[in-house]
């Protein structure tokens, strides 16, 4: 812990503070009017301005209060901002800060924590503050939150937004098989060591697996047409009774925001109406679609170890990696950062593949997994349970290695994210694995 290092950290914080303020800011102006950042667009989101401010109260809650033991600012706004005392669909009925006055108050609390960043030490000895861990939480919050805002950008009606890229001209290079076998053997699953990882990816333990084969890329949409097309909507026996259940009571018979046309398939996305690339991984379905598909397939969902195993592990030096590629970020190596607003078609950045030639692990979408959410053995809730330690138990899936929309801050090998089996405005699809 020499002090050049903990100042280079530092800088490095700092920039990424920025840079996270960006593209929050970016989803919270521009085209938008005032009333659609108050607005509600859908029961399952916060109104934008209450995910902007959330995010600046949070900050002040980590890392002026808990970091640098300032006195609160606005104490009385806390609890409008207590993600557990107010569900989302009541959000817009709160007496919020306005958009200007929530603008001015994240900046208020920037300005001190940029201060205070100069002062506080990020000393091994205590857990909060080691290696800059309350800043890589908070910098990850935040990018969490403007994944959420694309999610709500997504959802709502109107003109778009939000501007894409011109379509991608990244290298194809079909990957040579559909599926790898990951032969029998343990593996180190979670994390012991990584600064930055949350509560819920440790403590690194070592799980041993049978073999199985697990697809080398997504399903993409052309492969969902074909359970569309093949009548799986319908099909009771490829669905769980929740699954079955789901389906009648939604009515649902396709992903989310996709609508038939003729005989091919369109989709809204950002307020664009597009025909549904083949080629891309498929996203906005529901656990239950992913799993109904799965069995159609003849395979099944990967369980959380199954799909990390196939993710991190290096079984030439038998140790697990933070990427798929390697320990550290690499620029090109997957799809993340809201680069592009969608996924990328099958074949691309095949340098992020991993040792067993796994493609598309990190990045393009998230990805359901069989299993509950719960913690490691040995889980210690830390610094706070409602991280993850609340949401344990039957009620959530493990989704794994982020999506388009993700930063590459907030997701790496060990990353965990959960919801509800019936939820598709997150940006998730799946890949099928099956046992020998
Ligand atoms: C990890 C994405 C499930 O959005 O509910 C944001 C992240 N926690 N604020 C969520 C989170 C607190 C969390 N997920
Ligand atoms: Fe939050």
């Amino acid at each position: 812990s020499g002090v050049p290092d903990e100042d280079a950290l530092k800088e490095l914080v700092a920039a990424e503070l920025l840079a996270a303020r960006d593209r929050s800011l970016g989803l919270t102006t521009g085209s938008l009017s005032r009333p659609e950042l108050v607005e509600q667009v859908s029961p399952l989101m916060s109104p934008l301005v209450w995910d902007l401010a959330h995010v600046g109260n949070y900050e002040e809650l980590w890392l002026l209060r808990a970091a640098a033991g300032i006195t609160p600012m606005r104490p009385e706004i806390d609890s409008l901002y207590d993600a557990f005392e107010h569900p989302r669909a009541e959000r817009p009925t709160l007496p919020l800060l306005s958009p200007d006055d929530a603008r001015a108050y994240i900046a208020q609390v920037r300005t001190k924590v940029l201060d205070s960043l100069e002062r506080v030490s990020f000393d091994s000895g205590n857990r909060l503050m080691s290696g800059g861990f309350v800043y890589g939480m908070v910098l990850q919050h935040e990018h969490q939150h403007d994944e959420t805002m694309l999610a709500t950008h997504q959802l709502r009606k109107g003109e778009p937004a939000l501007l894409d890229r011109a379509p991608s001209d990244l290298p194809v290079s079909l990957v040579p098989a559909a599926e790898a076998l990951v032969p029998a053997g343990p593996f180190v699953m979670g994390a012991s060591d990584d600064p930055w990882a949350y509560d819920n990816e440790r403590p690194g333990h070592v799980v041993d697996l049978p073999a199985y084969y697990i697809d080398t890329e997504p399903v993409t949409n052309a492969d969902y047409q074909r359970f569309i097309e093949d009548g799986g909507y319908d099909e009771r026996r490829w669905w769980t009774d929740a699954g079955w259940d789901w389906r009648n009571a939604s009515g649902k018979r396709a992903p989310a925001f996709w609508t038939r046309e003729g005989s091919s398939w369109v989709r809204r996305r950002f307020g664009r109406v597009e025909t549904v690339p083949p080629n891309e991984a498929v996203q906005h379905v529901c656990w239950y679609e992913a799993d109904a598909y799965a069995r159609w397939a003849g395979k099944r969902l990967p369980t959380e170890a199954e799909w990390e195993k196939a993710a991190r592990h290096d079984p030439e030096k038998d140790r697990s990696r933070r990427f798929p590629w390697g320990d550290s970020w690499g620029e090109g190596r997957a799809n993340l950062g809201q680069r592009f607003l969608h996924p990328t078609e099958a074949g691309t950045y095949a340098s992020g593949a991993s040792a067993y030639g796994v493609r598309k692990l990190i990045g393009d979408v998230w990805e359901w997994t069989s299993s509950d959410f719960h913690g490691y053995p040995g889980f210690e809730s830390f610094p706070y349970k409602e991280y993850s330690e609340v949401f344990f138990g039957p009620d959530y899936k493990v989704l794994r290695g982020g999506s388009w929309a993700t930063h590459p801050l907030a997701v790496r090998g060990t990353f965990r994210n959960w919801d509800y089996p019936i939820r598709r405005q997150i940006f998730s699809g799946f890949r099928c694995a099956r046992s020998l």
